[in-house]
């Protein structure tokens, strides 16, 4: 199939996720164009059956605000016709699916008839979508679509409570590739970071308010003061100074370390002994089910569908949002007790294979054969 893959190309989950959802694809033979306004960050080694076209925006001193959409609309247009795609596949539902909805109209003029899959991952639904300067274009589009899919069950019903949903919504959840994510020998890093073999924990997250990186700083900090311990935070967003204020003001920045964005996250979470996510609302928790799958327990809240992957007294422990003092309890009762910690590290593992690529990514593909099949019938009895 010939595919195209529309996403933000930064280090959000929604862009991992549909970057190495077009990678896995064309490992299996599609022909993947990815049309985003950069180079999507995990895109990051030639593939024969990859290309990537660059949405630009030109600007016009009348312009306040550049039209991205119609951009994205017009090179959607080009990409598909000029490269004769079957088929395209937006992530997050704004401003993609409109953009998508339109490019769609505007090729049926053409006589060319092109599906359109919208995949959505949790704010595009949850906070951005509902504000009523976007609710209306939001569902419209998703109506439109061909297809809808959600990254789990509780984003699913988030969507059927806050939109008019006319149709299915498929849940085909986030996936992890575990070749890539796997805990290695690391040692000597661990070394450097924690010399004096404290427990090390780690969070990652693009500090969002939605996050609670307070959360993370706050039961570090009570945890501390009860064992050695050294803390990773990675990765960057608008609360970062803050939380860097917050541990000048705690007096624990010599255990913590702000590491900024990071490629080789598998690394980091190797030398890893707990994952921290404490954040008031994860469709999802992409971030969490990379650290299970290299043997990470997760201590999270329980908001949204993080309890679809973070099995409580199993794989980590789920907390009440805010709940800090529970979450120190959990960490200290898991760094505390290895074989505890061990058997936790072995659940995770089984849990992330469970959400391995190789099993999700052949949704995806059915869903596409389906919307394909579909789309066809249409177009025959237009006739
Ligand atoms: O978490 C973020 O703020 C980034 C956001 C995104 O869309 O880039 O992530 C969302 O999509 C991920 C991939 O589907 C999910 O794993 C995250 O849980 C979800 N984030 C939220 O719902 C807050």
């Amino acid at each position: 199939m010939r595919i195209g893959i529309v996403c933000y190309p930064t280090f959000g989950g929604s862009g991992v996720l549909a970057t190495e959802l077009g990678k896995a694809l064309a490992d299996k033979g599609h022909i993947v164009h990815f049309i985003t306004y950069q180079q999507p960050v995990r895109l990051d080694a030639f593939h024969p059956n990859i290309f990537y076209h660059e949405v630009t925006v030109p600007t016009y001193p009348l312009f306040d605000f550049p039209p991205y959409e119609t951009a994205l609309s017009s090179t959607m247009v080009d990409v598909i016709m000029n490269e004769n795609l079957d088929l395209l596949h937006v992530h997050y539902a704004i401003p993609h699916a409109s953009s998508a909805y339109l490019a769609k109209q505007i090729l049926k003029k053409k006589n060319k008839n092109i599906p359109y899959i919208t995949t959505l991952h949790g704010t595009d639904i949850t906070l951005v979508g509902k504000d009523k300067m976007y609710e209306p274009v939001v569902t419209f589009a998703m109506n439109e679509s061909d297809a809808i899919t959600a990254v789990s069950q509780n984003l699913k019903e988030e969507t059927l409570r806050s939109f008019a949903i006319e149709k299915e919504i498929h849940v085909i959840t986030n996936f992890v590739d575990v070749k890539r994510f796997a805990l290695s020998n690391k040692e000597h890093f661990r070394k450097m970071l924690a010399p004096n073999g404290e427990k090390i924990m780690t969070h990652v997250s693009n500090f969002r308010k939605v996050k609670r990186v307070e959360d993370v700083i706050h039961t570090f900090y009570q945890v501390r003061q009860q064992m050695p311990a050294k803390l990773l935070m990675i990765g960057d967003g608008p609360e970062r100074q803050q939380m860097e204020q917050l541990c000048r003001e705690l007096g624990t920045c010599d255990d913590i370390r702000f590491l900024g964005k990071q490629e080789k996250l598998e690394e980091i979470l190797s030398i890893t002994d707990l994952f921290l996510l404490p954040s008031a609302y994860e469709s999802f928790g992409l971030a969490a089910l990379e650290a299970m799958a290299c043997e990470v327990p997760v201590i999270s809240s329980n908001a949204g569908g993080i309890p679809e992957i973070n099995i409580h007294g199993e794989t980590g422990y789920l907390t009440d949002v805010g709940d800090v003092d529970a979450m120190t309890r959990y960490c200290l009762e898991l760094l505390t007790d290895d074989d505890k910690l061990k058997k936790f590290k072995k659940n995770a593992l089984e849990q992330a294979l469970r959400f391995n690529i190789g099993a999700i990514v052949p949704q995806y593909e059915a869903l596409y054969a389906e919307v394909m099949k579909n789309a066809e019938e249409k177009a025959m009895h237009s006739l």
